[in-house]
């Protein structure tokens, strides 16, 4: 990552994607947790566009897709932001909000990259389709539909598809992974460090290891999409779908510091955040903290 960066924040304010409310005030917590301030510490220059309008939930009678239609509505309306900003070589930095914000971010992004990689830090794989899918929530899809399968409207959001090549991505920290998201990791032949990778090998080794996938395939960008649940809910309580048995808070330091010093990164997403089932604010803490190591503050 460049030493100054010219950083465009955009809040995405989305609980449609699930079942549990208070995921939308992710934005507000992670803005008064420091974030513009953090950044700019670090020498970066910060712009904060606000947040996305995201339109009420209306019955969706076609579809187990659950609030289908105001869930593409703000994914397309981010989809063209995001592009704005890559167009202005600006990193983006969307703050969410659940998880099936990544549709939108991914849409903008990969029509400016041919051969975008996408880190998913995540305890879930995020890749159910609308077959497989156990819940009908939109936030288990986003890797699918990025990937081109799912729902039509959702695929082709800014009328391309799909978005990102299986063999670009690379799943972090996976402990809850569906059967039928199995099936597809299997047959697309996607890369994935779950815990036991984590606990076996090391997070160094990790992230070495996944730094140099994505430059032996060449990408022209890579999109870290940062799910607060991927880390252990021990540090990070504050997220809808907890999942015990995740990534500490130093090995998710030593990833950010990582991945910063390998220069690969051009445009980031936290999300997951609900301030309501948090303590004390301290998930959208541990969001601005691990940012603080992604755009190259030093310790010492
Ligand atoms: N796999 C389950 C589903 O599709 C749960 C997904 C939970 N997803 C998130 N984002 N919290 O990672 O419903
Ligand atoms: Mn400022
Ligand atoms: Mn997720
Ligand atoms: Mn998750």
């Amino acid at each position: 990552m460049n030493t100054s960066l010219n950083i465009t924040m955009i809040g995405v304010p989305m609980d449609l994607g699930q079942q549990r409310r208070g995921v939308d005030m992710g934005p507000s917590a992670i803005r008064y947790a420091g974030v513009h301030e953090r950044l700019e510490t670090i020498g970066h220059t910060v712009e904060d566009l606000g947040n996305i309008v995201i339109e009420p939930a209306k019955e969706e009678p076609n579809t187990k897709l659950r609030n289908l239609s105001a869930v593409l509505k703000a994914n397309t309306e981010l989809a063209n932001k995001v592009n704005e900003m890559v167009k202005e070589e600006h990193f983006p930095l969307v703050l969410g909000g659940d998880h099936s914000i990544a549709i939108g971010t991914l849409a903008g992004l990969s029509d400016h990259y041919s051969n975008l990689g996408v880190i998913w830090y995540d305890a879930h794989a995020d890749m159910n389709t609308s077959d497989t899918s156990p819940s009908g929530n939109i936030h288990g899809m986003p890797l699918a539909i990025s990937m081109g399968l799912g729902h039509d409207s959702l695929v082709n959001i800014r009328n391309y598809a799909p978005k990102v090549k299986p063999e670009n991505i690379i799943i972090i920290g996976a402990r809850s992974v569906d059967e039928g998201e199995k099936e597809l990791i299997r047959e697309k032949g996607i890369k994935v460090y779950s815990m036991h990778e984590i606990d076996r090998l090391g997070m160094t080794y990790i992230m070495q290891d996944a730094i140099n996938y994505l430059k032996d395939r060449n990408v022209d960008g890579v999109h870290l999409s940062l799910d607060l649940d991927g880390i252990d809910p021990i540090y990070t309580p504050g997220v809808g779908t907890p999942v015990p048995g995740g990534i500490t808070y130093r090995e998710s330091h030593l990833a950010m510091e990582m991945l910063h010093e390998s220069n690969l990164i051009t445009s980031a997403e936290f999300v997951e955040v609900n301030p309501i089932l948090d303590e004390k604010n301290q998930t959208a803490e541990v969001a601005v903290a691990l940012m603080g190591s992604l755009f190259g503050e030093k310790l010492v």
